[in-house]
Order: C-alpha cells, then structure tokens, then sequence
C-alpha cells in the first residue's frame, strides 16, 4: 500500500503551523510538523498534531443526519436533506419573509474562505439579516475600534515582534493561545528574541500567566484596563513625550484624546486598577523613550464591559508615542489575498448602518451580538427569527447564558448544522450535515494571516479525498441555492465582481467557485503576477511548485498609512464621539457587588481549542479536568481545598466544577475556561465532565458592551461555596 506524504498546515489557530500528512490508501496516519516551512520551521503544538484523532473519530459525523421525534438522528441521503430543507426554506421565506432566516458562523470558518462567503451570499440572497458570529464573544470590539479609527473595520494593526523594543501586552497569553490577531508561529523565540536584545516585553494580566511568568508581569484587576490605559496616556501627555510631529502629520483629534486623558491620572485611578502609580508611570515613561514601541492586546482587552475602548486605547498608545506605521511599532495590516479589501471598497464592512430589532445594539460587518440569538427565536413580531444555519460553532457552550439559548432553539421552525461533530448546540438540529476538515479542502490564508510581521503566502490542497459523505460547507449553500432556484451572484458581496464573473463564464472558464475567485484575487493582489505582466508575481501554479510556501517579504511594509486608512486626508481619527462617550460613562456601572465579592475571567489551556478537542484521546491524557482557578487567601476565606467541587454562582447563574488553587491567581479573581460540560455525540468529552462557564454570563441586552455588543465574559462577578457547606445547610 502506497504511503505518502502531503506538506499542508494546521488550520485549528492563527499561527497556521506547516505540517506534513502521512498518508495510506486515503487515510491519514498521522500529522508531525513541518520542518520545511518558513515561518514555523519544525514547531507545532499538541492540538496540531492530535488533530489526527479528530480526522479519524469515530465519532464524527459522516453522513447527513436527520432528527427524529425521540431527539435521537437518523442517517439520510444528501439529497433526501437538502431537498427538505430547501422546501421548508422557501415556505419559511414564502410566510415570514428572508428575514425569518440567519446563520451563526463560528471560530473555525475563519481559517478557510470559502464558508463565509458562500453562506454570505446565500442568505444576503435570501433577505436575511439574522447574522451571528463567535466574533461577538472574540473580537468585534477590535473591529469597531478599527473602524473608528481607521475607517475600515478590517484593518488589525499588529506589533512588528522582530524588531520592536517594548512590546507592552495587555489581555494576551500567547504562549498558550498561539498568538491571535498576530501570526507567528514561533512567537516564543519571537518574545524572547526582544528581551535577548536589551527590549522588554511587560504582561498586563490579572493572572501571572505562562507569558507574564517568562516576562515582567504587571497584575491588573479585571476590566480596569481602559482606566490604565488613560493613565499611560495622561503621564506621556502630560510630561511631554508624545511625538507631536507625528500626531499632526497622522492624526486628528489628538488634542481631545490628551484633554480626556487628564482627566486619569494614576493616582486617581489606582483603586480601580489595583496598579501602583508610581509603577504606572515609570511604565507609561520607558514606553513612550523606547527606541520603538507596541501595545497589543488580545481576548482579555476585548471582553470586558469596555471592550472597544480598551481595543482604541491600545492603539492610541502606539499612535502617540509616534509608533504607528513604523518599523518595531504598529504595523498596518496588509492582505497578500485582497479579499477585505473587496469588501472595504464595496462598502460592505460596516459598523452601526442598522440596529438590531432586541437591544437596539449596532451591526458590526454586518453582524449582530449572539447573545441575543435566544431572544430574537422567542420574541414575537416581524423579523422574528425562525431558520437558523450554524456552521462551525457550538454557541451554546461558547455564548452567554447557554442554557437559555438551548431552549430557544427548540422553538425553531428549522435549525440546520454543518458540523464534524454533533455537538451541545447542533443535537437540537432538524439536521446535522458532515462537513469536510481542512486536510480535505484548499485553502490559503487571508483574514487574520494578513497580521504577519512577515509576508508569507502557502496554499494547500486538500491531502485527501472528503471521508464518508463530507462535503464542503460553501458546495452545500451553492446546492441548496439551486434546489430554491436562487442565483447566489445576483446580490450581495460578489455583486461588484457581477462584470467578471460573467466574462469568466462567457469564456469556458466555468462554474464560480470560491477558489477560482480566491485565485483572481491572488493573481491582481499587490503580490500578484497580474497575468503575466509581473514576471515575479505569485499565481496558482507557483504557489502548487512551493508548498512549503513562499516568503514575499522579509518585513511587512511601513510607510503604507494613505493606502490603510479610509478616513478624510488618510488621517487616524484620536477622538471619535463614540469613544468620547464611552469615556465619559466610565464608572457608571460599578462592579464591586459584596453578594459576589469575586471577579470571574476566562483562560485558554493549552491541549483545548475552544469546545470541540476535547473527544482526542492524545489530548485528554492524564484524566483532564474542568478546574476554576483561585488564590489560596480567597480560598482560605471560603473554606475550599484543593481539588474541592464548588458551586460558583454569578447574578444569571450557577455552575459546579472542581477549583485549583494557585497563587498565580491574582486576590479576587478566578479563572474559569470555557468550552467545557460536554453533552453531545462526543463521547469522551461527554466523560469529562466540567461545566458550561457561560451559565454565568449574562445575554441580556443591556449587560452587553455598548459599542460592539460584545458579550461580557471577562470580570463577571461571582461568588464560589464548597458544595459540601451547601450539602449540610
Ligand atoms: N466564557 C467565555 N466564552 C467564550 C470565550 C471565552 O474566553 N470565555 N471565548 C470566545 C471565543 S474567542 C471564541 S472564538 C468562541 C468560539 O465559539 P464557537 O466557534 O461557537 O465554538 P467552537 O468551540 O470553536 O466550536 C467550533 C465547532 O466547529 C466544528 N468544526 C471544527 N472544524 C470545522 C470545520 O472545518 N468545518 C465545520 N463545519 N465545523 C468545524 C467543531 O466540531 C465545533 O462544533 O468562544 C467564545 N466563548
Ligand atoms: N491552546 C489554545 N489556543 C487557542 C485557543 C484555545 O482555546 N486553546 N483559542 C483560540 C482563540 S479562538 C482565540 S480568540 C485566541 C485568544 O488568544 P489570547 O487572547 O492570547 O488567549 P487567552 O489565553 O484567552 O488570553 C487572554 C488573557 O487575558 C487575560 N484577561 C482576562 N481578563 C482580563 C482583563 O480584564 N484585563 C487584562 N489585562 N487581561 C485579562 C486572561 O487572564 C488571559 O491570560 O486563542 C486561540 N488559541
Ligand atoms: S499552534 Fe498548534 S493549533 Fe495552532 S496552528 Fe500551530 S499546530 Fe495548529
Ligand atoms: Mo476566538
């Protein structure tokens, strides 16, 4: 039997890792990193490799399913469920209108591009506007930020980790996470490559994390950090060291932003953030002298009640110490594959064009926040929500309040999933349909790949044929299209490209497909060959001859702020009304409540991605647990020990799970890791155990960030008992 081996990389998180693929007869053996790619050279993670068990489950779900009345699924043909769901659509839209339908897309469709744009179309198609995301529970924050800023929602500044002096990291802990909204591979050697050179890298986080441990670690109370970020800005103002010359040939605004800012200094903002003042300052000072300098911030800056601010003020720190643009500073993100770009000059990646019909909170690139999915199901009225499609997420693990959300979907009129798994979301599902893994797909990297201190472009075919009858997400959108009668190109994202799809049917070039689009993107991109009228230009058949991948630059470019910013004179906008008023309701909502004395955040493990690792045996080694992780004074003062099965009870909910106690713990804070308290038809996770930590987040509109509707998952008040005590009351 013949064995091969396939150069393709992990698609599981940003980092995108190279692997090599052992193959026989169609099945994958094994997956071991690849020595000969350029930016991981050799380095992958755990979940890289035991991405192995996933492919070869025998849980997975490999043929359409269909739910019966017991709630049990029963195997179908392709045709016999699409057929089906396309006759319940059209007389779902035939009755309520488009607006019935919606679509939650979660983390994993980030990593491929044909997904999103297919259902995209297919429901901009359908008059829908019911979209959600997992974006509302990551990064949205950082989008509306961007806009504000920027103008364009799609445009992530990233720190130049190669060169940089002072990387200032704020809600991040990369060497668990990979790296998010940054992509390097090897981001260890990359930190420690700045102290190696005289730099420093400081960790804000309210838990002495892997990072913070490796670096200097400045510990910060939960959700204080828009009030500790003023004050960085307070003392580099009011001492006199932003780089005025660069605020005026970059900005506008940045008189007002230093107005507001005078307003926090330390010593006024110490008993919320719990940081001394004089450490502040010294930090705010060495920031701002450094040869070059960078704030980025991740998760933890996103998804607190001022998500969006705190993303603003990570950049404006950059910004006025004269870092933007500028090697060993912020960087602006560019795109090898210029398919945000499509979207920026079609006007389509929009922020606040419409509201949403529960909460009146913004659509964000046309997304609205998923904690209001289950309201939107069960409150009457025109545009009530009635179809659902989740491909690629399981909110009911991973969105505030689940098990509201559970209930709510029982109330459908049709809930569609593509998933591997039937998971705690889709064992609701009218149908679960088997979608392909990334080994058995093409893909190249866009979105979050185009925060690469190094351009770099690897394209990789699918190593192997789709196992069982797996089909690719966007093929079953394109089918259900045709079996509803409906041209996916007549409206929506491609619209503007109506001119050159048509030439390219015209010609024989055949059917659009998402890579025939992905590939013409490529080819007219600023990397591209242009069809032959740049002879160095990356095309298909290049990137086919290197598929280790092609390094395109050394350093991504600087000097390129006219061609990023998409505001009037190319000009960074410091001090948008939006921003002004978030600034001045800060301390409207005190969080100090004495029935919840403690603050909940969340953390990512290391053999966990999200909720959907936790069936791979390689993975779950070692009897893996659920544990909340506390300080021993706090744990001292509830009476816990270590090991002990707690109920943390929060405002909107309780949950039950084992504590860990750690003096990395800040006093005050627990860490809870979401994705756990499995309940679907992966049986080892199922074994597990653990709790749904987003029982204790709240869904109700108003709990919800202002600017982004973000969901509040980190600095959650809670308060924890040992369920013995709870037992003998
Ligand atoms: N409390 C709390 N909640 C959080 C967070 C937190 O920090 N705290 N973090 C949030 C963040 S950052 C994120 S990104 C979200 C994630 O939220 P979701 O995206 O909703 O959840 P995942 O656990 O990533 O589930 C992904 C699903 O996709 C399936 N899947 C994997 N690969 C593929 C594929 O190629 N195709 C298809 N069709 N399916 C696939 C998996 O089986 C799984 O069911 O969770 C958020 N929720
Ligand atoms: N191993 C592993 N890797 C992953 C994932 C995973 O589940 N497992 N998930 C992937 C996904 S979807 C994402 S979005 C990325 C996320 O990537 P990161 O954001 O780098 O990941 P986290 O480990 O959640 O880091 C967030 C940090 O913020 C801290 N924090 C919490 N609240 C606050 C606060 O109020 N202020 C400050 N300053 N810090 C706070 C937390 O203690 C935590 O250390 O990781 C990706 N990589
Ligand atoms: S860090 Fe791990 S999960 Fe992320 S891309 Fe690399 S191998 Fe895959
Ligand atoms: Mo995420």
């Amino acid at each position: 039997m013949a064995v091969e081996q396939h150069v393709t990389y992990c698609r599981i998180c940003e980092a995108l890792c190279g692997m090599i693929a052992t193959v026989e007869d169609g099945r994958l053996q094994s997956l071991r990193p690849d020595p000969d790619n350029p930016l991981s050279r050799g380095r992958a993670c755990p979940k890289g490799v035991a991405f192995a068990d996933i492919q070869n489950d025998t849980d997975r779900v490999l043929a359409p399913l269909r739910r019966r009345a017991d709630g049990t699924f029963e195997q179908v043909s392709w045709d016999d469920a699409l057929d089906d769901i396309a006759g319940r659509l059209t007389r779902i839209v035939a009755e309520h209108g488009g607006s019935a339908v919606g679509q939650y897309f979660g983390n994993p469709i980030a990593f491929g591009y044909a997904t999103g744009l297919w259902s995209g179309m297919f429901l901009t198609r359908l008059g829908g506007h019911h979209q959600y995301s997992s974006g509302s529970q990551d990064i949205n924050s950082r989008f509306v930020a961007s806009k504000l800023l920027y103008g364009a929602a799609s445009q992530i500044p990233f720190p130049d980790l190669p060169r940089t002096d002072f990387l200032f990291m704020l809600g991040a802990n990369p060497l668990v996470s990979h790296g998010s909204a940054v992509r390097s591979p090897r981001i260890r050697d990359d930190l420690s490559a700045i102290t190696r050179r005289g730099g420093r890298v400081v960790v804000v986080d309210p838990r002495r994390t892997e990072t913070a441990r490796a670096y200097e670690h400045l510990p910060v109370r939960p959700d204080s950090d828009a009030w500790l970020l003023l004050s960085m800005l307070q003392v580099i103002f009011s001492e006199d060291l932003a780089d005025t010359d660069a605020l005026i040939a970059q900005t506008t605004g940045w008189q007002t932003l230093r107005h507001i800012a005078a307003g926090f200094p330390p010593e006024d903002t110490q008993p919320r953030t719990g940081v001394d003042a004089e450490v502040l300052r010294g930090i705010a000072r060495d920031f701002a002298t450094a040869g070059s300098a960078v704030a980025y911030g991740r998760t933890g800056a996103c998804l607190g009640r001022h998500g969006t601010l705190v993303s603003f003020l990570l950049d404006a720190l950059s910004i006025v110490t004269g870092n933007l643009d500028r090697e060993g500073g912020m960087l602006f993100s560019q795109a090898v594959i210029p398919l945000e770009d499509m979207g920026e000059k079609a006007g389509r990646l929009t922020y606040n064009s419409a509201r949403s019909r529960i909460g009146d909170l913004p659509e964000v690139i046309s997304t609205y926040p998923a904690a209001l999915i289950a309201e939107e199901i069960i409150t009457p009225g025109d545009g009530q929500l009635r179809a659902l499609f989740v491909t690629a997420g399981n909110p009911v693990l991973t969105v505030p309040n689940g098990p509201m959300l559970e209930k709510a979907l029982d109330e459908l009129d049709l809930l569609v999933s593509l998933d591997l798994y039937v998971n705690e979301t889709n064992r609701h599902a009218d149908y679960v349909l088997p979608a392909t893994t990334f080994l058995e797909r093409h893909d190249v990297p866009y979105s979050f790949a185009n925060c690469s201190p190094t351009v770099f472009i690897q394209a990789a075919e699918p190593v192997f044929a789709p196992y069982g009858q797996a089909r690719n997400e966007w093929e079953v959108f394109d089918e259900l299209a045709r079996r509803m009668g409906l041209s996916l190109f007549a409206a929506g994202p491609l619209e503007r490209f109506n001119a050159v799809l048509h030439w390219l049917d015209r010609h024989g070039i055949g059917r659009i497909t998402p890579r025939r689009l992905v590939e013409l993107l490529m080819r007219i991109g600023p990397y591209g060959d242009r069809f032959g009228l740049r002879r160095k230009g990356i095309n298909p058949r290049k990137l086919k001859a290197n598929p280790h991948g092609i390094v395109l630059a050394e350093h991504a470019r600087t000097g390129i702020r006219a061609a990023a910013v998409r505001q009037p004179e190319s000009k960074v906008v410091l001090a948008p009304e939006e921003i002004l008023t978030e600034v001045c309701s800060l301390g409207d909502r005190h969080p100090d409540d004495p029935d919840f004395p403690l603050m909940a955040i969340g953390m990512r493990e290391m053999r966990s991605q999200n909720s959907w690792m936790h069936n791979s045996p390689t993975l779950m080694k070692g009897n893996r647990r659920h544990r909340a992780r506390i300080h021993p004074a706090d744990a001292a003062a509830a009476g816990l020990s270590e090991g002990a099965t707690v109920r943390i009870t929060s405002p909107h909910g309780a949950i039950e799970t084992e504590v860990h106690i750690t003096d990395e713990m800040s006093p005050g804070t627990v860490a809870i890791p979401h994705g756990w308290g499995h309940q679907g038809g992966w049986q080892l996770a199922n074994r597990a155990g653990g709790a749904n930590v987003n029982e204790l987040t709240s869904n109700d509109a108003a709990d919800l960030e202002r600017l982004a509707g973000m969901s509040v998952l980190n600095g959650v008040a809670v308060r924890i008992e040992p369920i013995a005590d709870l037992l003998s009351r």
